[in-house]
Formats: C-alpha cells, sequence, structure tokens
C-alpha cells in the first residue's frame, strides 16, 4: 500500500488471506515518497517469491501501474477511499490502465480490498488444490451465513 493510511482499507485484504492461509507481507511503498523502494520491490518481486500482488492506493494512485510496469506478476489494484473525491480519484488513476500493462482493479475501499484478497486466493488455487479445497469451503460458509429472511 502507498501510506500507512492505507491500511485501515488495506487490512481487509490482509484478513482474508490470514483466513485462508496464504502466506503473504504488508509492505509500505509508496510511488511518490519512496519510488526507490517501489523499484527495488516491484523488479524483485519474482525472485523473491512473490505470486499475486496487491497494491493499494488513494488520490493520485500511480503505485499499482507502475507495480505492474516492472513485474510479470498480476497486480490487482484497489483504489483506496480519498477524502476529497471520494475515491473516484483513485478507481479512475488505477483503472485507466493504456493497453499492455495490466491492472486488475477492484471495487473502492474495504469492499474491493477484501475482493482482492479473495481473487489473489482464486488465481494461487488455479494450481493449488488444497488452497482450492478452503476457498470453496470459505465461499460455502458465506452462502450458508445468509438467512433467507430478515431478521
Ligand atoms: C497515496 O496518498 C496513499 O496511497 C494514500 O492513499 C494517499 C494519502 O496518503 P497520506 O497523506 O495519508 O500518507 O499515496
Amino acid at each position: 500500500m502507498g501510506s500507512q493510511s492505507d491500511w485501515d482499507t488495506m487490512s481487509g485484504a490482509a484478513a482474508v488471506l490470514d483466513e485462508l492461509g496464504i502466506a503473504h507481507e504488508c509492505r509500505i511503498v509508496s510511488a511518490h515518497r519512496t519510488p526507490d523502494r517501489l523499484v527495488d520491490f516491484a523488479k524483485t518481486a519474482v525472485d523473491s517469491g512473490f505470486q499475486v500482488i496487491i497494491a493499494g492506493a488513494g488520490g493520485a494512485a500511480h503505485l499499482p501501474g507502475m507495480v505492474a510496469s516492472m513485474t510479470r506478476l498480476p497486480v490487482l489494484g484497489v483504489p483506496v477511499q480519498s477524502k476529497a473525491l471520494s475515491g473516484m480519484d483513485s478507481l479512475l488513476s488505477i483503472v485507466q490502465m493504456p493497453g499492455g500493462i495490466p491492472v486488475g482493479t477492484l471495487a473502492i475501499g474495504p469492499a474491493g480490498a477484501k475482493n482482492a484478497g479473495l481473487l489473489a486466493a482464486s488465481i494461487l488455487a488455479l494450481h493449488d488444490p488444497v488452497l482450492a479445497e478452503r476457498l470453496d469451503a470459505w465461499r460455502a460458509a458465506q452462502s450458508d451465513s445468509v438467512g433467507e429472511r430478515p431478521a
């Protein structure tokens, strides 16, 4: 994520990864304030063993696109809800990538962070049958938790 202030939102992605037993790291990497850290992280991500990157940022949210430009790993972008423009700035900064460098963009805010975790799990489950079972169970539990009528 781009800032400590993004953690309230991005912790939702980490929570899902924890629930599904998916090893992950949470880092603050700012495209604007720590550009060298960004380059180092993105360029070494494959060799470091990462398989999917979730990048959350708000405002002029260059982080997901810049990361995607420096790695072939799938990058899932989460637009963090900004105070000034309610996250529309973040969404448009992340979603409208020029052809050639994709960022899979999720919804603005906590729903996007949670779904980024789930989408990362779906990607990883393609080649991990044990994780696939856990993800199926997670989804079934979610279905079971939805009442048929309002309480
Ligand atoms: C972006 O600027 C971050 O991703 C964050 O969403 C936004 C505001 O950052 P702070 O000023 O709260 O650190 O780089």
